[in-house]
């Protein structure tokens, strides 16, 4: 059975880190959609940067939860048979063990260099302009998807649905596209569709079964039942 996990930031959530569309979602007054696009970069870089250089530094301080640890507990069963797919540029499910995940919306330690398009591991703030490894040319940005710009492996992401038999997507709220239309590529390819989520999502009428409540009680529940 090939299996495809979509998470979001409700799966991260218990571990500390802020989702985005939730009570606590706005960062200093700014929307995501304020901070999270190419025109916000320009309009004010430094904004953003605090932005991403507050959240890498923040990594440091959280640690993977039962949901993260339960993924790979399934991926020591499947194999590769099983992918997850993340929206989140944390790095909790390889702390949590897993090994076959794929960042759609890149990742907060890494930079990516606007001269050289280079894509480089980093650790530290970009708000003092260092310069890129690569290139010299003091350009990096944080290596992340914004709206407008195209998320990281959609070809490989798009074999992956169409292989699936079985469709999980945990914590996200379906707002934002492609990730929120997976279910429907994936139930068009035959695959059965399970939502995980602390409530009912926008798209939650999508999926053929859902279950409501916090990720670190369901996943690992979830998990249990398929390896029964
Ligand atoms: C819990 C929990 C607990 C809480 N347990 N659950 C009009 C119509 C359709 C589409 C568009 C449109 N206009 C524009 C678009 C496209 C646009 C889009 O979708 N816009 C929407 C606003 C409509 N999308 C794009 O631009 C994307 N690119 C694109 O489409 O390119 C074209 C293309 C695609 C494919 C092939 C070829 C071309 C890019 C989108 C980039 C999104 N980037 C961000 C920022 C990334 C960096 C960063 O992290 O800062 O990604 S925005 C932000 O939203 C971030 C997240 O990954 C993403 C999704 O959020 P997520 O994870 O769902 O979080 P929340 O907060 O929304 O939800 C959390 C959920 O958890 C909630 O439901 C809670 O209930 C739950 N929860 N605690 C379980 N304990």
């Amino acid at each position: 059975m090939n299996v495809v996990v979509l998470t979001g930031a409700g799966i991260s959530a218990e571990s500390g880190v802020p989702t985005f569309r939730d009570a606590d979602g706005l960062w200093e007054g700014h929307r995501v959609e304020d901070v999270a696009t190419p025109e916000g970069y320009d309009l004010q870089p430094s904004v953003v940067h605090r932005f991403y250089d507050e959240r890498r530094a923040s990594l440091s301080r959280v640690e993977p939860n039962a949901a993260h640890r339960a993924l790979a507990r399934l991926e020591d069963q499947l194999g590769d048979r099983l992918l997850v797919v993340t929206q989140n540029i944390d790095d909790l499910h390889e702390r949590g063990g897993s090994t076959r995940v794929l960042h759609m919306h890149g990742e907060l330690r890494s930079a990516l260099c606007r001269a050289c398009r280079g894509r480089t591991p980093w650790e530290h703030d970009l708000a003092d302009y260092p310069p890129c490894p690569r290139c010299g040319v003091s350009e990096l940005r944080p290596d992340v998807v914004w709206f407008g710009e195209i998320p990281y492996q959609m070809d490989r992401i798009q074999d992956a649905l169409d292989a699936a038999d079985l469709f999980v997507s945990i914590g996200t709220s379906g707002a934002v596209y492609p990730a929120a239309g997976f279910v429907q590529f994936a139930a068009r390819a035959g695959a059965r569709t399970l939502e995980l989520n602390l409530q009912p999502s926008a798209g939650t009428h999508l999926f053929d079964d859902a279950r409501h409540g916090p990720a670190s009680s369901l996943v690992p529940a979830w998990v249990d039942d398929l390896l029964r």
